[in-house]
């Protein structure tokens, strides 16, 4: 008796829990009144920065090489990274041609490059890593059906198992899900935590989803997080939307990467973008090329700390 009660009292909170999700399901904008706290960055001194000046990529801070060729639906390659009007680019483009191999790598013998969507990440491994402090970036979200851009934090810790996090998290401090791709129904920016590799033990939580003021697919929003011993913080222009500890927090220094991905597996998309209106897994980018446009990406440590 007291399990089927039980049994329907989960069942409503499951179906409370759908209903969030669909509702979570758009881009969710409007005036951020939920921030609980300002960032002082008086509290804190710049240490690291890449405001993306000049004609190139400053290689002495980013390098390309944390994965290779395929990702998802589409291919990443060094081509698609530009700096130019004080930004960088991060070019998402259908190739017909694939493009030729680059630096290190003469070839992939298990993921080739073919033709396809190409775009591109830069990763600070082996250049730079940090632990603690504040991080952020300043961005224009590319608005392409599919499109996954995100600015996050890795080190090698993340992928050992061993029941919690601290040894390494991949913070998340924003991805843009899938922008538009309705078949998987994730149009929205959220914040997350994955812990203990992404196989048997993997953990993971999905610390928000932020209301965003403005477009975040036209206007230049920031997208931090405050980082400590004890939590997470997650900051959008400055203000905070949620904090977690989930893990026990990453105790290591970790590096940084911003990525574009596509939506689909083994480099082939899982929708066409460049399919006409009317299906919803085909809606159409508004403007291919599509540019993924970083004005800087800054770290701060804890006066404290320092
Ligand atoms: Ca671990
Ligand atoms: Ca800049």
């Amino acid at each position: 008796m007291k399990r089927t009660i039980l049994k329907k009292i989960l069942s409503v909170f499951l179906a409370i829990g759908a209903f969030f999700s669909s509702v979570i399901g758009t881009l969710r904008t409007g005036d951020p009144t939920y921030g609980k706290k300002q960032i002082d960055l008086s509290d804190f001194t710049l240490v690291w920065q890449d405001e993306f000046d000049g004609d190139n990529l400053d290689t002495s801070k980013w390098g390309f090489e944390w994965w290779i060729t395929m990702r998802k639906g589409g291919y990443w390659h060094e081509d698609m990274v530009s700096v130019k009007d004080g930004d960088l680019i991060i070019r998402t483009e259908y190739k017909d041609e694939p493009l030729e191999y680059r630096y290190n790598f003469k070839s992939d013998p298990f993921h080739p490059y073919q033709s396809g969507y190409y775009t591109g990440q830069i990763v600070t491994r082996d250049k730079y890593e940090q632990l603690y402090g504040y991080f952020e970036t300043r961005c224009i979200l590319p608005a392409g059906c599919g499109l996954w851009s995100a600015f996050w934090l890795m080190n090698e810790g993340v992928f050992n198992v061993d029941g919690d996090g601290r040894d390494g998290t991949e913070i998340d401090v924003f991805e843009s899900f899938y922008y538009k791709d309705y078949a998987i129904g994730r149009d929205y920016i959220s914040s997350n935590l994955h812990f203990d590799g992404y196989n048997d033990g993997h953990q993971y939580h999905h610390v928000a989803t932020p209301l965003i003021q403005g477009d975040p697919y036209k206007e230049y929003n920031t997208y931090g997080v405050e980082w400590n011993p004890d939590e997470y913080i997650f900051y959008i222009n400055g203000k905070e939307y949620a904090r977690s500890s989930f893990g026990g927090v990453s105790q290591k220094p970790e590096y940084l990467l911003l990525s574009v991905e596509v939506a689909g597996d083994n480099g082939v998309p899982s929708y066409n973008p460049k399919a006409g209106s009317g299906d919803i897994r085909t809606t159409p980018s508004e403007n291919w090329p599509v540019d993924f446009r970083v004005d800087y990406v800054r770290c701060y440590q804890y006066n404290e700390l320092l």
